[in-house]
Parts: structure tokens; sequence; C-alpha cells
């Protein structure tokens, strides 16, 4: 068992891929020393959670075996775990992926299928009582910004996030380690993103801790057009402070020294 994270302001989750493909930086941390070195910059940066990912979930991305999986992840955990006392956590939809990289010291199971993908996912979760970040998603990573269609993107979201972490709890999972996330840019237009940044409060507003990840995502992109992924800096930060002040509690970003620059500045004003 580990402990909860401690926090009295919002935390940095810093951006980890190790995959050929991702939207915003595929390829560049494929190679493990080049994985290591960027997880180094960014705990000097002052990240609190490293978020380490092996599988893309970016629409078109080429779906990743298991074992192919955990040979990205963990040997970059251990030597993460090995040299400093970050929280780790670990992006993937697969148990056995989650299983792996616990086993070599992350705390934290951050899965973008909310823990519905295999049908040992849940229990999983339960056994190797680590924390669990809920997201929500419409559809699958493949398909799901073909045509995404809500009557109530807010009220569907939360309805889902609350219906997934009583599940959690009622398997077993304490509510202090599950965090809520809604899943911005998967199976959501610019609209439904905004709307969905915009009700922070409201998803916050429920006893669970809230992640927020709008890092360089495309609606910024929708609103700065031909800005191309590591230009959407400005728009990132200013949605990481909307979610700050809506109360979230994690930001999941790439530029955690820009984004905890404008964390000093706001939390030197409330
Ligand atoms: N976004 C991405 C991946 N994982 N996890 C949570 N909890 N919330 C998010 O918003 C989220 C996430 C997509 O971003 P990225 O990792 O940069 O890209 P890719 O999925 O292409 O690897």
């Amino acid at each position: 068992m580990t402990a909860p994270f401690l926090h009295s302001s919002p935390l940095v989750m810093g951006i980890v891929n190790v995959t050929p493909d991702s939207f915003s930086d595929g390829g560049r941390f494929l190679a493990p020393e080049a994985a290591l070195a960027h997880a180094r910059k960014l705990i000097a940066e002052g990240a609190d959670i490293l978020d380490i990912g092996g599988e893309s979930t970016r629409p078109g991305a080429a779906p990743v075996g298991e074992a192919e999986e955990i040979d990205r992840v963990v040997p970059l955990i251990a030597a993460i775990r090995a040299e400093s006392p970050v929280a780790i956590s670990i992006d993937t939809m697969k148990p056995a992926v989650a299983r792996a990289a616990v086993a070599a010291g992350a705390s934290l199971w951050n899965d973008v299928a909310a823990l519905r993908f295999t049908p040992d996912a849940l229990a999983t979760a339960v056994e190797l009582g680590c924390e669990v970040c809920l997201m929500h998603m419409q559809g699958e990573p493949r398909t799901m910004q073909d045509d995404p269609r809500y009557e109530d993107v807010v009220g569907e979201v939360e309805t889902f996030l609350l219906t997934r972490a009583a599940a959690a709890e009622t398997a077993g999972v304490a509510r202090e380690r599950i965090v809520l996330d809604p899943g911005l840019g998967f199976g959501k237009t610019t609209a439904h993103n905004l709307a969905l940044l915009a009700a922070t409060a409201r998803l916050a507003g429920h006893g669970y801790r809230l992640l927020v990840g709008a890092s360089r995502k495309r609606f910024i992109g929708a609103l700065d057009p031909g800005a191309a992924p590591d230009e959407r800096l400005g728009g990132s930060i200013a949605a990481a402070l909307i979610a700050v002040q809506g109360g979230a509690a994690i930001l999941r970003v790439h530029d955690v020294r820009a984004t905890r620059q404008a964390l000093a500045v706001w939390t030197a004003t409330v």
C-alpha cells in the first residue's frame, strides 16, 4: 500500500510518453536514455508526479501489445524510482501493465478507460492498492473523434465519472485514492472540451480529486488555427489556470516549468 498524495495546492503531473506516435511528442522519448533524460528534466522543473505512458491514445495510433508496453515503461519506472522519490503514475488501460508498473514503483494507475478495458481491471486496481485515475472517454481511441455527440456533455460526463467512482468504491478502492478526469479530447469536439473546462468547479465538487489534461490539445489549436502542438503553450497555461480556479487538484502537462511559474503567480494572489 502506498500513501495517497498529499496536496495543499494543485499538483503538476509531467508527461513522459515512451511511444513512437503520441500527438505532441511522439518518437522523441522512445529510446530509454532519452525518456530518462526527459523524466529528470521534468523532475528538476518541479513535477510532483510523472505520468509514464507506453501506448498512444491518439486516434489512429497503432495498438501496442502487453509485453511491448511493459518493456517500454517498466525499465524507465525502475530507473526513476532508483534515483528520485517523485510520485510515478502509469498511463495504461491494461491490468498487466499496471501490475508490472506498480511492482516497479508506480503508485497511481491512470486509466483512460476508467477500469473498463478488461473485466479484471477493477479487481486488479483493488488488489494493487494503488491510487486510480478514472477518465471519461466516449467510444474508443481509434474512432472517438469521428463524430462525438452528447445531449448534455457536462451532465453525461459527470454521471459517468460518479458511476465509475461508485463502482470503484464498492469494489474496495478507498475514496481518497480515486481521481476523476473529464478526459478532454477523448471523444469530444472543441465545444465539448470548452464546456467541460468551464464546468471544472461542478466536476470537482463531488469529494474526489479532479485531474485535468488540456496540455497542447487539439481544441487549443482550434482556437489558434495553425498552432502546432508545441506552439500551444499559452493556451495550455490558460486552460490550466481555468482548471485550478475551478478546484482541479492535478494538472497533466507537457510543460512543467511554465506551468509551475503560472501556478506560482496564481497562488500568490489567492
Ligand atoms: N490525455 C492523454 C493521455 N492520457 N490521461 C488522463 N488521465 N487525462 C488526459 O487528458 C490524458 C491522459 C493524451 O495526451 P498525450 O499523452 O500527450 O498523447 P498520446 O495519447 O498521443 O500519447
